[in-house]
């Protein structure tokens, strides 16, 4: 199994956490998307990353490629077993998608005024869940799953991403230190985001 991955990617950071937290060892390619390997740019018909290879499976879109490894490697489950619970965490992935990762470009991008709309759109978000996370130790749950994977790579980044959380967020901090915390998470980690979150 090979993982075609950012080393600085949010996206390829969730899926590499999904990897670690199964103990699943996959080759994992660090891509620089100006000098793509051969082999991906004949698979990669989106042109995006992360890219998984599973013998004669090619998966593009980390979410897909999240809930495949799930699925394919069921020790330790991170999604819920009955069907109303599986759909709440569905509905909650999507949300972090659609609030947050789809506007994570903007941080970085050349417009101010948009980069400061999408801190502000996080930092409002975080603080309206603090509540939610200071109830168990993970996102409405005892046991860590795929929210988990996707929400630690945007925490990890806040200090790269400007972005301080105020006293009151208290429980996202801690939240956020045990996902850290975690050998998978650790295990996770590239060179360069070793570096991104520096901050914490
Ligand atoms: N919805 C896709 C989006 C993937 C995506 O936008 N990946 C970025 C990297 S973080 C990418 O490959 N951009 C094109 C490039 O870097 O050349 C997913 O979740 O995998």
């Amino acid at each position: 199994m090979v993982l075609y991955s950012r080393p600085e990617c949010p996206l390829s950071h969730r899926v590499r956490i999904v990897l670690a937290e199964k103990n699943i060892g996959a080759e994992i390619v660090d891509v620089d998307p100006d000098n793509p390997p051969e082999d991906l740019i004949d698979l990669n018909t989106y042109d995006s990353l992360p890219v998984l290879v599973d013998r004669d499976l090619v998966l593009y879109n980390s979410q897909i490629i999240m809930e495949y490894l799930d699925e394919r490697f069921p020790h330790p489950p991170l999604m819920p077993v009955d069907p109303v619970s599986r759909a709440r965490t569905r509905m909650m992935l999507y949300r972090i998608d659609e609030d947050w990762y789809r506007i994570l470009g903007d941080i970085s991008g050349e417009d101010e005024a948009r980069a400061a709309e999408a801190r502000k759109t996080i930092y409002e978000g975080l603080i309206l869940m603090a509540p939610i996370l200071a109830k168990k130790p993970f996102f409405m749950s005892d046991d860590f799953a795929l929210v988990e994977c996707s929400l630690a790579p945007i925490l990890w980044r806040l200090p790269h991403y400007g972005i301080e959380l105020p006293p009151q967020a208290k429980a996202v901090k801690q939240y956020a230190r045990r996902l850290f915390e975690r050998e998978s998470f650790q295990a996770s980690l590239s060179e360069i985001e070793r570096e991104l979150g520096a901050g914490w």
